[in-house]
């Protein structure tokens, strides 16, 4: 185990743990694209664009590219000229959007609180024509704007070839087939395209912003991997990062950074951390791999115990002032108590699973995989007398779902209710659902209050449909998905997005949507909803 002591942080180093991602990291596939313009007179005119491909452009002009599709890859230009010999250099401005929504805007307006440098905009200056010039960034964009900042009067820039080296380690030719209505299709082949586009040495979150692991993020992928890709060792590779890259305690960090070396962001959020256990227990669930499990279950279980220092006496969580970041969903309004406690009772309960799982399958290997959990992890991991640690588990379930219960359900609105202020929230009735503490009247009941403080990401709408599925609400929650994502699609898009509030779609949490993520991985659970709930899977 190695320490890396910089800006005060010290991240712990499991070297044996992440040589063994490192060994399992997938190939990237390359494929060109090259732009269609059929549609371009259309989409110019909306931006201004007024120049075809290969047309002679001076200053001012500029000229749209429409890759057809969303791409994650590098940008090659073949550039020539028309008039005398260049005689200064062409100064360009190249803009890469997800959307055309984003080239409407005007860059310099952003003043949000993220970086600016997520702004896919560069300015080039090409000294010599003719040229071929490879734009070094990867970059995530369907469209290109090509703007001639300045060229010289004596001649004129052409834009002869443009072409896109694709990259994803999604490999198409094991993607399953599904077979739905049109509708279903559509909404599939979307979230297959958004999981497509995130898979890249690891899933990433989305591939323009923050393009890196993160835990929230990755549970989803794996699940909509599972029914489509089944890159099952690359869930695996992610697994191994987060344990072998983490905070002074122990925590699973809420991502991780690949370069330039792998090294865990030093920000934990509570309900992150525990997420690894419940991305544990499906990964087993989906490739029953003993072998990995016995090498990160230590893991699972340190997310467990740290979790236990957030609690009173009663069995209550403390309020989110105390507990620090829990994500939940990009509301910033949003109180998390709630939410924090119906988590933390939904990955006990998959600790719970994953140990009973355990207990029963390591029968006669029980000696030499413990042996082997000592020897990877480097440290000395306790010996766990598994069905004890399961009826630990249990009990405190059991108790907890009980304080749950009489801290924050109002009976009299039958929903539960969050921090001192008593807000009503979904994600609040959805997580307690999940954590077990709640039936389904909750998931209606919110539903009559309209101060109850709404979803605004994919990632917390994916929980109140799995919340729905839970409770036997399957056409609801199908219906659910369909407006929402649907929302998405009827508004053009290519893949899903991060964030989506049909009453604005214009939000961001970030103060600005030039920085929003337009292809977001935690947006794909549709192909998941629909492969695992709808039956009417392809074979394959
Ligand atoms: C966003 C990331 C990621 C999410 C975190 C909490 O900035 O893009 O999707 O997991 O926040």
């Amino acid at each position: 185990m190695r320490c890396t002591l910089e800006n005060n942080s010290c991240v712990q180093h499991h070297d044996l743990f992440i040589k063994k991602a490192k060994s399992l990291f997938p190939k990237l596939l390359e494929t060109n694209v090259f732009p269609q313009n059929d549609q371009g007179d259309a989409l110019n005119t909306e931006i201004f664009a007024k120049t075809r491909p290969g047309d002679p452009m001076g200053s001012g002009e500029s000229l749209l590219l429409d890759f057809g599709n969303h791409q994650v890859g590098y940008l090659t230009l073949k550039m020539g000229y028309t008039g005398s010999h260049p005689d200064a250099p062409v100064w360009l401005r190249v803009r890469f959007a997800e959307r055309l929504q984003e080239l409407k805007e005007d860059v310099n307006l952003y003043h949000g609180w993220i970086s600016k440098g997520w702004i896919q905009s560069e300015e080039l200056h090409i000294d010599v024509l003719p040229a071929e010039v490879t734009m070094p960034r990867r970059y995530a964009f369907r469209y290109v704007l090509i703007e001639v900042l300045d060229v010289s009067s004596r001649f004129r820039l052409k834009v002869e070839e443009a072409s896109c080296r694709a990259v994803s380690s999604a490999d198409d030719s094991r993607l399953k087939p599904f077979i739905g209505s049109a509708e279903d299709q559509k909404l599939d082949q979307i979230a297959c395209r958004t999981l497509h586009e995130c898979m890249q040495t690891v899933f990433e979150d989305g591939p323009k912003r923050d393009r890196r692991l993160w835990i929230g993020d990755l549970r989803l992928q794996a699940l909509v991997n599972y029914e489509t890709y089944r890159q099952n060792d690359m869930v695996r590779a992610c697994l191994y990062l987060f344990a072998g890259s983490t905070l002074p305690d122990g925590r699973v960090s809420a991502c991780i950074f690949l370069e330039p070396e792998i090294e865990a962001d030093d920000t934990a959020m509570f309900d992150y951390s525990l997420f690894f256990i419940a991305a544990l227990r499906d990964y087993y669930n989906a490739t029953g791999d003993l072998e990995t499990v016995c090498d990160l279950y230590p893991t699972a279980q340190k997310q467990w115990m740290l979790a236990q220092g957030y609690f009173d006496e009663t069995g209550v969580i403390r309020d989110s002032d105390e507990v620090g970041w829990c994500f939940v969903d990009w509301d910033l309004g949003l109180n998390k108590q709630a939410s924090a406690q119906g988590i933390y009772l939904y990955c006990t309960r998959a600790l719970m699973e994953l140990t009973k799982a355990l207990d029963e399958d390591m029968g006669q290997e029980k000696e030499p995989v413990r042996a082997r959990m000592d020897s990877l992890s480097g440290a000395k991991v306790p010996e766990y007398d598994l069905r004890r640690e399961a009826e630990k588990l249990e009990q405190d379930l059991v108790r907890k779902m009980r304080a749950a219960k009489i801290c924050f359900y109002d009976k009299k609105r039958d929903v539960f209710v969050s921090g001192a202020s008593r807000q009503i929230s979904y994600a609040s009735q959805a997580w307690m659902v999940l954590g077990g503490a709640a039936d389904g009247s909750v998931l209606s009941a919110v539903e009559r209050i309209p101060e109850a403080h709404m979803m605004v990401t994919p990632y917390m709408y994916h929980h109140f449909i799995e919340a729905l599925m839970q409770v036997g609400e399957k056409e609801k929650a199908l219906n659910v998905m369909r407006k929402y994502w649907g929302g998405m699609a009827s508004e053009g898009a290519d893949t899903f997005w991060e964030l989506y509030n049909p009453e604005n779609p214009q939000e961001s949490p970030y103060g600005g949507s030039i920085v929003n993520s337009y292809c977001h991985a935690w947006s794909c659970g549709p192909a998941y909803f629909l492969r695992k709930y709808t039956g009417t899977k392809g074979n394959g």
